[in-house]
């Protein structure tokens, strides 16, 4: 299969550019930097500096045999990625270049149209790149498990069957996303579906909870392949900050009474249900929508894993309850459907006491990169 990764220099983007290219996939990747860009811009350094995406590639090749193919620019740019279209001829595209922080999209003004700009257009465009060049290209776009927000019935996988008044309809599932970031991708969810239904394009969205994971089965290889791990207030996500706040010693943050619940999963198994969704394409004119994640779990119970794993290995963790800098439920009823993806075969990856060792592990090896000031969050939601 010939995949086009738009974002394919992002946590999850280099991660999967090495993931299809060992199983077989012709693989060429996009990006226009941002995320390193706004690291360095915001001084949220990642924990490991990281090569260029041309060095990576170029790391990737020598030691695994295994080509990807390099491009740097904008999917915003529509004669830049049409162009790409038509030399490339993609059988699949896996979209991850949207901007995917949500306190970075409540910063300000500034981020907020870029976030919105950003995820928008580099949607639309990809949509009729497809139109123009093939319509049978299946596309894959990294959605959230945060455009349903949480509600207080059960979330089902994309459609709710709604009666009304005697007579039934499938309706996709309302949504309350709770952050500028999480609208975008209730946008462009509608979006996809809208095209769908006009142009019969084929699309999967997978709806991801939060990711965790320091290293995937291709960076073991060599340290300079690992994805680019951030633990700062921006761009780390909750279980990576834990477990770095857990190596320097500084207070597990937990945002307010610590009883919001989400869906969570592996770096590994994101690469797994990529894959899934590339081998069972959506059909023609289909609007498809997975719940990929794992276990949920509050971040009360993650402070508390990574704590009793911590201190197995000596360290000292303590836990602490900080303002919550975001508006969102922080006690709540939470029971998402995700059956979609294990119905195709997903073997999951689980957070298990051994799992959390490993990564502190990993993660100390680093200690002396930690730069503590990074950690408290900085940006509000009002
Ligand atoms: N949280 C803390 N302490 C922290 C960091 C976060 O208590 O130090 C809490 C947050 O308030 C939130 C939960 O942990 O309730 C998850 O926060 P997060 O920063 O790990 O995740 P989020 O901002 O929701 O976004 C991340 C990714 C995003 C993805 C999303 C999936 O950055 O790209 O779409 O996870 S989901 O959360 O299901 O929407």
């Amino acid at each position: 299969m010939r995949v086009l990764i738009l974002g394919g220099d992002g946590y999850l983007g280099w991660a999967t550019a090495m993931y299809l290219s060992r199983r077989g996939s012709a693989v060429a990747v996009v990006d226009n930097y941002f995320r390193r860009c706004a690291s360095t811009e915001l001084n949220r350094e990642p924990l490991l500096p990281i090569p260029n995406l041309h060095q990576r590639a170029a790391l990737w090749e020598a030691v695994s045999g295994f080509k990807v193919d390099v491009h740097i620019g904008s999917v915003c740019d529509y004669p830049f990625l049409l162009d790409l279209f038509r030399q490339f001829q993609p059988d699949a595209v896996v979209h991850y270049a949207e901007q995917p922080a949500a306190p970075y999209s409540m910063m300000g003004h500034k981020e907020a149209v870029f976030t919105l700009t950003n995820n928008l257009v580099s949607t639309l465009n990809l949509i009729h790149a497809v139109k123009e060049v093939n319509r049978d290209c299946h596309i894959v776009k990294l959605g959230t498990m945060g455009v349903y927000g949480t509600p207080n019935i059960d979330i089902e996988e994309g459609y709710l069957e709604v009666e009304h008044k005697g007579r039934r309809h499938r309706f996709l599932y309302p949504k309350a996303p709770g952050s500028l970031y999480h609208l975008t991708k209730a946008q462009d969810g509608d979006m996809l579906y809208f095209y769908c239904r006009t142009w019969d394009i084929r699309v999967t969205d997978l709806n991801q909870g939060p990711v965790y994971g320091i290293d995937t089965e291709e960076s073991r290889q060599d340290e300079r392949l690992g994805p680019i791990f951030n633990y700062d207030d921006i761009f780390g996500t909750v279980l990576n900050r834990f477990l770095v706040q857990a190596v320097a010693g500084t207070p597990l943050t937990v945002y307010g009474q610590g009883g919001q619940t989400r869906g969570y999963l592996n770096i590994m198994d994101t690469m797994a249900c990529v894959e899934l969704a590339l081998l069972h394409p959506a059909e023609t004119g289909q609007y498809r929508v997975f719940n990929q994640f794992v276990e949920t779990f509050s971040v009360n119970d993650l402070a508390n894993k990574v704590k009793a794993a911590g201190e197995k290995l000596g360290l000292q963790v303590t836990i602490q309850n900080i303002p919550n800098p975001r508006r969102e439920a922080e006690e709540h009823y939470y029971n998402p459907a995700h059956t979609g993806l294990l119905s195709l075969g997903l073997k999951p990856h689980f957070l298990t006491a051994e799992m959390m060792r490993g990564m502190l592990q990993t993660v100390q090896k680093y200690k002396d990169n930690i730069n503590s000031s990074l950690i408290y969050p900085k940006v509000a939601w009002q």
